[in-house]
């Protein structure tokens, strides 16, 4: 038999089930890898206390990412929320002494529902420590934007002028997701040569927590079964696309996507591939 490839995700466990670990880990089985996880803090809102945060100690998250890898050995990685620089700090550790070489980065920051899923004072050691190590960073718009120090970013000509600065920072491919700006979902992909667009189109839904994740985890899932990453690209914002516009409210909250909905439905959503020279 071939063994499935074996995919780690380094998150923040989100009790609600449709970001972070679960997200990472619901991905993994749409794409029949081996999902293994180390959970670096609970996101889970207690009523009496308003707290929304649970940090997991140092120790017990590099517990897990040796159990992982004494028990099973880990092809691909990504990284999702990691709260501090001692965690970011950590990981960079983990993964230079490692000999995984499919490193994606979500630089995650900020929740759906406001919560601070990245302290302030830890932006420089992603920047500096953890982002140099990756394959793929995958910034939002406002994560791309606090990256650079604050820009406004307001047009896919921006977004690419963004993918091209923050490639300085020493990762192989820079990602920058526009699903924030009006028009079509536009996404810009530069390796320090070549800008590709991916148009998907728009979605009317407040039903996306939890999309970035999902489009990172899938990304890393296409990479570790050998895509190319402008192909896994493509094919991971048509399964994210998918799973957009299947998203569903159980309750008055913001809903999930549906990750399992590319399976369910098929991949109904063409993404429109655009490449030039830079
Ligand atoms: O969607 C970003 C995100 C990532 N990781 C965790 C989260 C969230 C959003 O709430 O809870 C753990």
């Amino acid at each position: 038999m071939n063994y499935p490839s074996r995919v780690m995700t380094i998150a923040g466990s989100a009790a609600g089930g449709s970001a972070g670990i679960q997200a990472d880990l619901k991905t993994f089985q749409e794409y029949d890898v081996y999902g293994m996880s180390a959970i670096t803090a609970i996101v889970a809102y207690h009523p009496k206390t308003g707290k929304n945060v649970h940090p997991q100690s140092i120790e017990a998250i590099e517990a897990q990412f040796s159990t992982a890898v004494k028990q099973v050995g880990v092809d691909a990685l990504k990284t999702g929320m990691l709260f501090s620089t001692e965690v970011i700090e950590l990981v960079a550790a983990i993964i230079s002494d490692s000999n995984v070489d499919t490193v994606v980065v979500d630089p995650v920051m900020v929740g759906k529902l406001d919560s601070k899923l990245l302290e302030d004072d830890a932006i420089e050691a992603l920047k500096d420590k953890l982002i140099p190590l990756a394959s793929i960073i995958t910034p939002n718009i406002p994560e791309a934007s606090i990256l650079l120090g604050g820009r406004t970013l307001d047009t896919v000509e921006q977004l690419k002028q963004a993918a091209v600065d923050l490639h300085q920072y020493g990762p192989k491919y820079v990602l920058v997701k526009g699903g924030r700006l009006k028009g079509p979902a536009v996404d810009v992909l530069y390796d320090g040569e070549t800008l590709i667009t991916y148009e998907a189109p728009r979605i009317d839904t407040v039903n996306t927590s939890g999309a970035g994740c999902t489009y990172s985890a899938a990304i890393t899932a296409e990479m570790a079964k050998g895509k190319s990453v402008s192909d896994a690209v493509h094919a991971a914002k048509s399964f994210v696309t998918t799973a957009i516009a299947n998203g569903f409210s159980y309750t008055e909250m913001v809903g999930p996507t549906y990750h399992a909905a590319a399976r369910k439905f098929g991949e109904a959503h063409q993404i429109k591939v655009k490449g030039e020279e830079e």
